[in-house]
């Protein structure tokens, strides 16, 4: 693993007070056996995201979506965090301010004792009245029935933003806000191509943060980051975490 990576985070004067943010993607729950979308075996490999993670797709079958996602949720349900969730969780305990944004539903984050973090994309073990927009955890593994069905007798879906819905403006702001606010900002298992999440690392970038990334493969966030880490985040990131505790006065 390229050294330059320590210099250019030992360059950096981060104190206590330095304001922390990580971008996390799938690329992070890679190492806890949880599928990415965009890999090699990624999940978009075998699935259209336009049959299965769009509010038209859940109009037209709303079953067949519910089986996409039971099935996901199965999965995600057997895995644990892997080292990378638990480097982000020591992270947190070095600053007093940080912000953990995540696009990954999966709850590992939570599940790694992440607490100041904002899920943009959802969580896949929340579902929502369509009728009453109430929303409240299941975690039933497989679903009693698909598609389930809310008390009060309409559809329930699952809490997550389809391609073409609005992200949850509380959660985007935060995000935004603490972007912009950034002093280092971590980018980590993302392939970068989906708005508004993307942008997020140029917002730091052009507040002054210095960004780092850690990926095997190339992004189109690669060119702007300060420092790109070719790996995974299991292995690099405890290090990047043990070094920047190492650079914090
Ligand atoms: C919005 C939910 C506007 C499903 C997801 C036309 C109409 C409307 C919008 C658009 C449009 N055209 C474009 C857009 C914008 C669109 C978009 O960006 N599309 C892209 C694809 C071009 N965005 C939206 O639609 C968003 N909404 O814009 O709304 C609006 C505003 C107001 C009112 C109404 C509407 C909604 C975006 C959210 C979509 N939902 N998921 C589900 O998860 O079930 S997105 C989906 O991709 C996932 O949620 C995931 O979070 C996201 C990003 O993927 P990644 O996490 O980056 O994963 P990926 O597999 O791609 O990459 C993994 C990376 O990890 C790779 O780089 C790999 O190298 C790396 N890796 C692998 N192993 C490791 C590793 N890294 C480290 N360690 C390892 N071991």
């Amino acid at each position: 693993m390229p050294q330059d990576w320590r210099a250019g985070l030992a360059g950096l004067d981060l104190s206590r007070d330095s304001y922390v943010t990580v971008l996390t993607g799938a690329g992070v729950s890679a190492e806890s056996g949880v599928p990415t979308f965009r890999g090699e075996d990624g999940l978009w490999k075998t699935y259209r995201p336009e049959d299965l993670a769009t509010p038209q797709a859940f109009a037209a079958d709303p079953a067949l979506v519910w089986e996409w996602y039971d099935w996901r949720r199965g999965i995600i349900a057997g895995r644990e965090p892997n080292p990378a969730h638990y480097a982000i969780t020591d992270l947190e305990n070095i600053f007093e301010r940080f912000l953990l944004i995540t696009q990954n539903v999966d709850g590992l984050h939570r599940r790694a004792g992440t607490r100041n973090l904002v899920e943009l994309h959802g969580y896949i073990f929340g579902v929502r009245c369509v009728a009453e927009g109430t929303t409240m955890e299941n975690l039933e593994v497989p679903l009693a029935s698909i598609p389930p069905h809310c008390d009060c007798g309409a559809l329930l879906r699952p809490d997550i933003v389809w391609f073409g819905e609005a992200l949850p403006e509380g959660a985007i702001l935060k995000a935004m806000e603490a972007s912009r606010a950034s002093d280092l900002m971590l980018v980590v298992g993302t392939s970068g191509v989906v708005y508004p999440a993307a942008s997020l690392p140029v917002l730091a970038k052009e507040a002054g943060a210095f960004v780092l990334e850690i990926n095997p493969d190339p992004t189109p966030i690669t060119p702007l980051a300060d420092v790109t880490v070719r790996g995974k985040a299991g292995d690099v990131l405890p290090e990047v975490v043990v070094a920047i505790r190492s650079f914090t006065s």
